[in-house]
């Protein structure tokens, strides 16, 4: 089994120590960061989405897989800095009002601070009003918002109408992501985007920012 092949096996079975090992002996063996996150930490979290779905693993377990996946990141992290292309926009990003997930926002925020991105990561279950602030008191270029359960993608919607109502929408540019999310989604909440993962929305905001 290949080293990234027993970090993604390490994360699946939310075995910390493990994690943290095999992540700084890859980092040392100069295997590339982006590697370690894409074939190694999240592979593993690729195994549990769908036994968690199947009924095979439960809540506790898939914790214990996240919080695994984040120990490796930590260590991770530092290296896919690549600041000389900072451009440091701001981009202020949260996973909606009901919404506790975070892995993948986690993830999106790495890439976009490794893209040079000043992030202002405002946490999971961020209300409308907290946005509506954020914009206020950080000014940035984006604003993101991630969910990852049926029900809270309506909230997306409430929160761009709360960004209008304030007189906002014009200054920000909005993407969306989350599993559940797909692009006609975003057009009809009236988002300016839609990304299928972390580095799709690194491309993006690189794509809008450099137009601004
Ligand atoms: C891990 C997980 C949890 C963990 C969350 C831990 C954490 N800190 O995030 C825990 C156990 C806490 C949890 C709880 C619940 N969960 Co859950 N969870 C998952 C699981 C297995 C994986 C999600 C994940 O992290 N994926 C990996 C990341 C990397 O992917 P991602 O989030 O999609 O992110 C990528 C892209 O979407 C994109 N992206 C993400 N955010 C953003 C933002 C922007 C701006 C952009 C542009 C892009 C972008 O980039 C990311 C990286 O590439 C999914 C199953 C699945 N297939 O998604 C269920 C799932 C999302 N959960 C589900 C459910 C039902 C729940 C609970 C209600 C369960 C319960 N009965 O309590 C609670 C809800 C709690 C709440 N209020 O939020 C359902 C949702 C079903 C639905 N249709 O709504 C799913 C789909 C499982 C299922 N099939 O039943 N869950």
């Amino acid at each position: 089994m290949s080293e990234l092949n027993k970090l993604a096996e390490a994360v699946f079975r939310g075995d910390f120590a493990g994690v943290k090992v095999i992540t700084q002996q890859l980092i040392d063996a100069g295997t590339a960061p982006l590697a370690i996150v894409n074939d190694g930490l999240l592979a593993g979290m690729a195994i549990v989405a769908p036994k968690f779905k199947a009924g095979e693993m439960f809540i506790p377990e898939v914790m214990m897989s996240a919080r695994s996946l984040a120990e490796g990141m930590k260590l991770v992290k530092p290296f896919l800095s690549d600041a000389e292309s900072a451009n440091m926009a701001t981009f202020v990003m949260g996973t909606v009002k009901g919404d506790l997930h975070d892995i993948g926002k986690n993830l999106v925020v790495m890439l976009l601070e490794s893209g040079g991105f000043n992030v202002v990561d405002l946490g999971v279950d961020v209300s409308a009003e907290a946005f509506v602030e954020a914009i206020k008191e950080h000014k940035p270029a984006i604003v993101g918002m991630c969910a990852l359960l049926t029900t809270t993608m309506m909230v997306m919607q409430d929160t761009i109408n709360a960004i209008k109502k304030a007189g906002l929408r014009e200054q920000v540019k909005i993407l969306v992501g989350g599993a559940p999310l797909y692009p006609e989604f975003a057009e009809k909440i009236g988002a300016d985007g839609y990304c299928v993962d972390a580095v799709a929305c690194k491309e993006m905001a690189t794509a809008i920012v450099s137009k601004l």
